[in-house]
């Protein structure tokens, strides 16, 4: 109800044409996380430098904390226009735009340096043109770090120790798909369900990274967090293609760019966030565990197999293993 009277107040502003103060044309965008973390800083900084390089034509505001609704339902809004920004994870558009699919295979990267690397360079220009046909504009990737598996139950330190164990997954068949290879089960939920689904035993934990796992308190009901770091799949901050497209080249060139600037001030909260958070859920009582790591690897090729299916999959991932 909340968020339905949010977003009728929204569709109206839009309407109007109203904006902040002095701005003709106000965005907006939805972030999941809360106000403080680096996606929602990073889309934030884009904002001003837009406000600042268009004289205040344009103004960004940033909707954190889920207030416009889940991920699956925030991106329906920006791909039908109800908003114009969204910061999301690539793993719940794995279904809809394929190349997705590539960053979010499991033990793709080699490490987060061997991911910017790829995601900054040709792989990655691939990958964001891929999203016009789906109705948006790709403007950047954020850092998300690695996702690893906790649970209220034991510490994982190999395949075998998964057998029987019920985990939240993101909303991403490769994810349903990976638990189900190491023996696991997976169950796909929104973000702002897996407290409680554990705190009720509905699923004994989920697989996220650090700063995630804190700042959504996760901890609190799953205090084993073991460090298979499966997936370094990052974030994508995406426009709805028709407002990009309203825009004059020279705003286009602007809004790009802005993008491109805000990476840089993301990835340097992200590192600072991964090290805070962990020592965080650390003094939490979390307890941190490595794992039998090749185990893991070795378990990942049906997902391969069925996921890595044409020759575009492929050669995109030939060309992120050939990236040194
Ligand atoms: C976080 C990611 C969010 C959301 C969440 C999830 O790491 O930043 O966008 O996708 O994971 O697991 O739902």
């Amino acid at each position: 109800m909340r968020m339905m009277k949010l977003l009728a107040g929204v569709a109206l502003a839009s309407l109007l044409g109203m904006g902040a103060a002095g701005a003709q044309t106000l965005l907006r965008s939805s972030d999941t996380h809360p106000d403080g973390y680096p996606t929602v800083e990073g889309v934030k900084y884009f904002g001003e430098l837009v406000k600042e390089r268009t004289a205040g034509r344009y103004e960004v505001e940033v909707y954190h904390s889920a207030q416009l609704g889940e991920e699956k339902d925030t991106i329906e809004q920006v791909r039908s226009g109800v908003i114009q920004l969204n910061r999301v994870s690539m793993a719940p558009f794995n279904g809809t735009v394929k190349e997705t699919i590539v960053p979010a295979l499991p033990y793709v990267f080699r490490d987060e340096e061997h991911m910017h690397k790829v995601m900054d360079g040709p792989v990655g220009d691939q990958i964001k043109a891929a999203f016009e046909p789906a109705g948006l504009v790709a403007l950047a990737f954020y850092d998300a770090g690695s996702r690893s598996f906790y649970n209220s139950k034991k510490p994982i330190r190999t395949v075998a120790d998964l057998a029987g164990l019920k985990f939240r997954v993101i909303q991403s068949d490769i994810f349903v798909d990976m638990t189900s290879a190491l023996g696991a089960n997976a169950t796909p939920m929104p973000y702002g369900e897996v407290y409680s689904s554990i705190e009720t035993g509905v699923i004994d934990g989920a697989e996220n990274n650090f700063p995630s796992y804190d700042t959504a308190r996760h901890v609190e009901v799953a205090k084993y967090y073991s460090l298979d770091q499966h997936t370094i799949l990052p974030e994508v901050f995406v426009m709805n293609k028709a407002a990009f497209d309203a825009l004059t080249p020279e705003d286009q060139a602007i809004f790009r760019q802005a993008a491109k600037d805000s990476v840089g001030r993301q990835r340097e909260l992200w590192t600072a966030m991964t090290e805070s958070s962990r020592k965080k859920v650390e003094e939490a009582g979390a307890e941190i565990n490595e794992v039998e790591k090749q185990g893991f690897i070795d378990a990942m090729k049906p997902v391969y197999d069925k996921h890595v299916k044409d020759d575009v999959l492929r050669k995109l991932v030939e060309d992120v293993r050939a990236t040194q």
